[in-house]
C-alpha cells in the first residue's frame, strides 16, 4: 500500500521497447507478435490458446461468505494445533454445473483462516496429497527459516511434516500462507492453494469494531471448467484470470453492519493482479499494513492500492443515505508487455448499506488516534543492493523472458547475500526493468524509508511494517529491516510467474 498513486508511468508500447532487441526485431518483422491486429498469431505460442469461460459463467449476487476457520485441536491455552491437507478437490463453481478440479487446503477455497494470538505456539501438521512436492510458506510471519516452507525443505507427494513455531509479541497482523516449492509455486497457487492467517493482539484498540475479511483472488477457467496452464502472456505479465473473486465468490453482496462502521482486513491473494479499490461515496481510513496496525489512522482515502500479496486494514463508514454501492478495482498500469487487451474496472463486491441506521451513524465515536507504537529502525550497520531486471531469451529456439535478481536467475544452491542477525540493514531495491515488480522477503517485516525515481527522492510518509514493496520501472526503493532468526531466507518478486522464472534470491542470516 502506497499513499501515492503508483499509476502515472507513461505507457510504453511493447513494439517500441522490444523491437530494439535483436530477436524480437526479427520476430516483429516476421509478424509473430501475439494479438496485434495487424500481425499474424504468435507462431506456436498461441496455437493452443484455450477458450475461456465467459465472466457470467459464475453466478454473482450471493451473500458474502465468511471465511471458514481452521479448528484448534489443542486443549492447551497458548497452543494452536491443527492439520492442513493439500489435495485435489472437485468443485462446482460454474453455473452450468461443469465441475472444476482445484487444489485446496482442507478442501476449502480459499484455504481455512488460522486465527491465533501473539505469543502463541503454532503446530500445523501438513499432509501433502498433491501429485507433486509442496511446502507451506507463512507469508510475512516472523518464523524460523527451517519452519518457513523454503523450497529446500519440500514435502514430497504423499509426504507429511509438522511446522512448529512460537510467535513473538508485537506481531499481530494480517498474513497468509501458500505453497513455496521450487518451480511449482505459481501453479499451486493458481490451482487454489492459499489460506489466511490472522495474529490477534492481546490488546487491540479497534477490538470493538465489527470485522470483515475480504480475500481477493483471481481465477482463470477454460470453457470446459478446467484450470488451464499458463500461456505466454501469463508467463510474461503474471497470470490474471477472467474472474476476480472475493472469498472465492464472484461479486457477492456484503450486508454492511447496521452500526455503520466496519473494520476490513483485505488480502490481495492474486498471483499478479494489482488492486486499486474504490467504493464511490465512501472514505477509507487506513489503520493497518502487512505487519499489523500503523501508529495513527490515515483518514479520508478514496482509493486503496494493493500490489500482489499485500494486505491492509481499513475502517469503512457507511456514506449517509447510501443504498447498494459497488466496490470496484480499477486497472493499474504496471508495465505489462505484449498486446494487452484493454482493461476495465471490475465490480468485485456489492456493499449494501441499507440496514445502516442514520442515528447510529451520527453517534459513532471517533477512532482512537494512537493505534500502536512503531519506532523507526535506527542506525544502519550494513547495506544490501538488489536489482530486478528482465532479459529476452531465445534459448532452445523458444522465446521467453528471463526475470533476474542482480543479473542472475535463481539458483537454490547459491547464497546471494549474507546478513547478520539483529543488525539494522538498509536494502536498496532497484528496478532496472520495464515492469513493476513487487518485492517480498521472508521471515521479516521492513520499514520503507524512501523512494527514488528520475533523481527525485521521496521520503516515505507512513511509518509502517511491510513485507511487500512495489518497485516501478527505474525506481529505487530503500527499506530497513532486522533479521531476528538465523538461516536461509528467500527474497523475490511476488508476481508468482516472475518468481518461478528466476526472479528470486537467497540471503543467509548468520
Ligand atoms: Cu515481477
Amino acid at each position: 500500500m502506497t499513499l501515492t498513486d503508483i499509476n502515472p508511468t507513461t505507457r510504453r508500447t511493447f513494439a517500441a521497447s522490444l523491437a530494439t532487441l535483436p530477436w524480437f526485431g526479427s520476430a516483429l518483422a516476421q509478424g509473430m507478435m501475439s494479438g496485434m491486429p495487424e500481425m499474424a498469431g504468435m507462431g506456436g505460442m498461441n496455437a493452443a490458446a484455450v477458450s475461456l469461460a465467459p465472466v457470467t459463467a459464475i453466478a454473482a449476487g450471493a451473500p458474502l461468505a465468511a471465511l471458514k476457520k481452521l479448528v484448534n485441536t489443542s486443549p492447551k491455552a497458548g497452543v494452536f494445533r491443527a492439520t492442513l491437507r493439500a489435495a485435489p478437490v472437485t468443485v462446482t463453481i460454474l453455473q452450468d454445473r461443469t465441475k472444476t478440479e482445484f487444489w485446496a487446503y482442507n478442501d476449502l477455497l480459499p484455504g481455512p483462516l488460522i486465527e491465533v494470538t501473539e505469543g502463541d505456539t503454532v503446530e500445523i501438521e501438513f499432509i501433502n496429497d498433491l501429485p507433486q512436492e509442496s511446502t507451506i510458506h507463512w507469508h510475512g510471519l516472523p518464523v524460523p527459516s527451517e519452519q518457513d516452507g523454503n523450497p529446500h525443505d519440500a514435502v514430497p507427494a504423499g509426504g507429511r511434516r509438522v511446522y512448529r513455531f512460537k510467535l513473538p509479541l508485537d506481531c499481530a497482523g494480517t498474513y497468509w500462507y501458500h505453497p513455496h516449492p521450487h518451480n511449482h509455486t505459481a501453479e499451486q497457487v493458481f490451482r487454489g492453494l492459499a489460506g489466511l492467517f490472522i495474529v490477534r493482539a492481546k490488546n487491540d484498540p479497534l477490538k470493538a469494531i465489527p470485522e470483515r475479511h475480504l480475500v481477493f483472488s483471481d481465477l482463470k477457467l477454460a470453457a470446459d471448467g478446467s484450470i488451464p496452464a499458463n500461456d505466454m502472456n501469463d508467463e510474461m505479465n503474471g497470470r490474471e484470470g477472467q474472474f476476480a473473486l472475493v472469498n472465492a465468490q464472484r461479486q457477492p453482496v456484503l450486508t454492511f453492519d447496521a452500526g455503520g462502521r466496519e473494520r476490513w482486513r483485505i488480502w490481495n491473494a492474486n498471483s499478479a493482479r494489482y488492486l486499486k479499490l474504490k467504493l464511490p461515496g465512501a472514505r477509507f481510513t487506513l489503520v493497518g499494513t502487512d505487519g499489523g496496525l500503523i501508529g495513527k489512522p490515515v483518514a479520508n482515502l478514496t482509493e486503496l492500492v494493493l500490489v500482489a500479496a499485500e494486505r491492509i486494514e481499513v475502517i469503512v463508514e457507511a456514506p449517509p443515505g447510501a443504498g447498494v454501492v459497488g466496490l470496484v478495482t480499477e486497472p493499474v498500469e504496471r508495465g505489462k508487455m505484449g498486446m494487452v487487451p484493454q482493461e476495465f474496472p471490475i465490480t468485485l463486491l456489492d456493499v449494501d448499506f441499507s440496514a445502516v441506521r442514520p442515528e447510529r451513524l451520527a453517534a459513532l465515536a471517533s477512532l482512537p488516534q494512537t493505534l500502536r507504537s512503531i519506532r523507526p529502525l535506527g542506525a544502519v550497520k550494513a547495506k544490501k543492493r538488489v536489482v530486478f531486471s528482465e532479459e529476452m531469451s531465445m534459448a532452445g529456439g523458444v522465446h521467453s523472458m528471463k526475470f533476474l535478481v542482480n543479473g542472475k536467475l535463481f539458483d537454490m544452491r547459491r547464497v546471494d547475500l549474507t546478513s547478520r542477525i539483529n543488525e539494522v540493514e538498509l536494502w536498496e531495491i532497484a528496478n532496472d526493468s520495464d515492469m513493476d515488480h513487487p518485492f517480498h522477503i521472508h521471515g521479516v517485516q521492513f520499514q520503507v524509508i524512501e523512494r527514488e525515481l528520475d533523481g527525485k527522492v521521496t521520503p516515505e510518509s507512513l511509518l509502517a511494517w511491510h513485507d511487500m514493496a512495489n518497485t516501478r520501472p527505474g525506481e529505487t526503493v530503500r527499506i530497513k529491516m532486522v533479521q531476528r532468526h538465523k538461516g536461509l531466507r528467500m527474497f523475490h518478486c511476488h508476481i508468482l510467474e516472475h518468481e518461478n522464472a528466476g526472479m528470486m534470491g537467497q540471503v543467509n542470516v548468520v
